[in-house]
């Protein structure tokens, strides 16, 4: 027999997990539908860089007692090319504003035990997932958990399935429009148990590809180099990834990265992809569902729970009083903040990464804009208040 809630949430992600605490705040039943197992999203290693309004919203949300205690506060970051560091003073140059650097794994499990601990429903394992009758008002999912084939009839539908889901295939083609570009490089990332090098986040402009410092801990340092887009984890033997960040990242003042024990290792291709509109019936599509960027700009778990907010909200205003403005609006609200991340997250990329066919010409672009934006107040506080994060509206 179909059991009923009122929003089905698909895909146990920030975007999703976010939605679920949203809705709850607010009196209104869900059931997350998550493809994995618990341990699987716990575990795995994306995003490290949270916004001041993703963390104020986990505050208003009553879900960040760890994110206050282990979360490290950040008041600035720093660009290097031609073997010298320039910081870029985000607090300065936003009125006070900070990022947090917290792992994403971490802010899944914050979420998921908040989520259970208040007995709110979260299907682990979910397999077969399928989207049924989106355009009436009594959309269902059905799938199977634990041995039997469930359907579980709604008012909503929320696609919180990133950008590997079956959300967005759900929509018709005639429907959707799809925007996107491929980079000609991937990100080879490591996980180190050594304390950071340095204080704050490095992005490093190289002759031999970008390179990236962040940290998990006082114990844990985050890196990642540019690789070319096919390469294989086996290609790169701890030596070969030490050698490429020492190269890649020290200063003509002897300033290095210190080495420790390797403890993942993984390659992420580099895309943009945006798929308008963000809804299709009662389906509404949230975070890497609906839109990609590439992790330059450190954007993509903010925009899912920037996402998350908006519908959660316009959900609220909608069985409160009946309106149904804030979900029309959905995707148009949404959209604003995506494009300006999607600008940022690019311009970032392009300023940063050696492209395959870059001449002398598209070399001298990239230092001219990374001396303008470390030299010009103007360029500065663009680059700051785009990297801190829009205010959510
Ligand atoms: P997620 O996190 O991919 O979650 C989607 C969930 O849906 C499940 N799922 C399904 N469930 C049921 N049925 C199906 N058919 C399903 N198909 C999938 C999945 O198992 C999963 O649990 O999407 P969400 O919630 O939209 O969150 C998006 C973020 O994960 C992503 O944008 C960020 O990780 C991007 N990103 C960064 N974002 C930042 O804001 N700051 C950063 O510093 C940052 N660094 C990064 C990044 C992403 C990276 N990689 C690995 C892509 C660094 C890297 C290297
Ligand atoms: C990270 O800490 O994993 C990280 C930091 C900054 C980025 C992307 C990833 O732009």
């Amino acid at each position: 027999m179909a059991e009923r809630t009122q929003v089905a949430i698909i895909g146990a992600g920030p975007a999703g997990l976010t939605l679920a605490h949203i809705l709850h705040h607010h009196g209104i039943d869900s059931v997350v539908i998550e493809r994995r197992d618990r341990a699987y999203v716990e575990r795995r290693l994306r995003a490290g860089v949270l916004e001041q309004g993703t963390v104020d919203l986990f505050r208003a949300l009553g879900v960040s007692a760890r994110l206050d205690r282990e979360g490290l506060v950040h008041h600035g970051i720093n660009l290097q090319f031609e073997g010298e560091r320039h910081r870029i003073a985000l607090s300065e140059l936003t009125g006070g504003r900070v990022i947090t650097i917290y792992g994403q794994h971490e802010v899944v499990k914050d979420l998921i035990a908040a989520r259970l601990a208040h007995d709110g429903p979260i299907a682990f394992e979910a397999d077969d997932v399928t989207l049924h009758d989106l355009t009436s008002d009594r959309p269902s999912v059905r799938f199977h958990h634990d041995g039997r084939a469930r359907e579980l009839q709604c008012d909503v539908i929320a696609g919180c399935d990133g950008s590997h889901g079956v959300s967005h295939s759900a929509v018709p083609i005639a429907e959707r429009r799809i925007f996107g570009r491929a980079y000609p490089f991937s990100w080879l990332g490591i996980l180190a148990a050594v304390p950071p090098s340095l204080g704050e986040v490095v992005y490093a402009h190289h002759e031999r590809g970008f390179a990236l410092h962040s940290m998990r801990g006082p114990n844990v340092t985050r890196l990642y180099v540019q690789c070319p887009p096919d390469d294989a984890l086996d290609s790169w033997p701890d030596e070969r990834v030490w050698l490429e960040l020492k190269t890649r990242l020290s200063t003509t003042d002897g300033w290095t990265v210190q080495e420790g024990p390797v403890l993942e290792k993984s390659i992420t291709a580099l895309r943009s992809f945006v798929m308008e509109p963000m809804q299709y019936g009662q389906l509404f599509l949230a975070g890497d569902a609906a839109h990609v960027v590439p992790p330059t700009g450190a954007k993509g778990m903010n925009l899912a729970v920037a996402d998350a907010r908006v519908l959660g909200e316009a959900l609220a205003l909608w069985y409160r009083t009946g309106s149904g403005s804030g979900l029309a609006d959905y995707s148009a609200t949404c959209l604003r903040r995506v494009w300006r991340a999607e600008h940022f997250s690019w311009s970032m990329t392009s300023m940063l990464h050696r492209f395959p066919e870059t001449d002398g010409f598209d070399e001298k672009m990239q230092l001219s804009q990374l001396r303008y934006v470390c030299s010009s107040p103007a360029a500065a506080t663009s680059l700051a208040e785009n990297y801190v994060g829009l205010a959510h509206v």
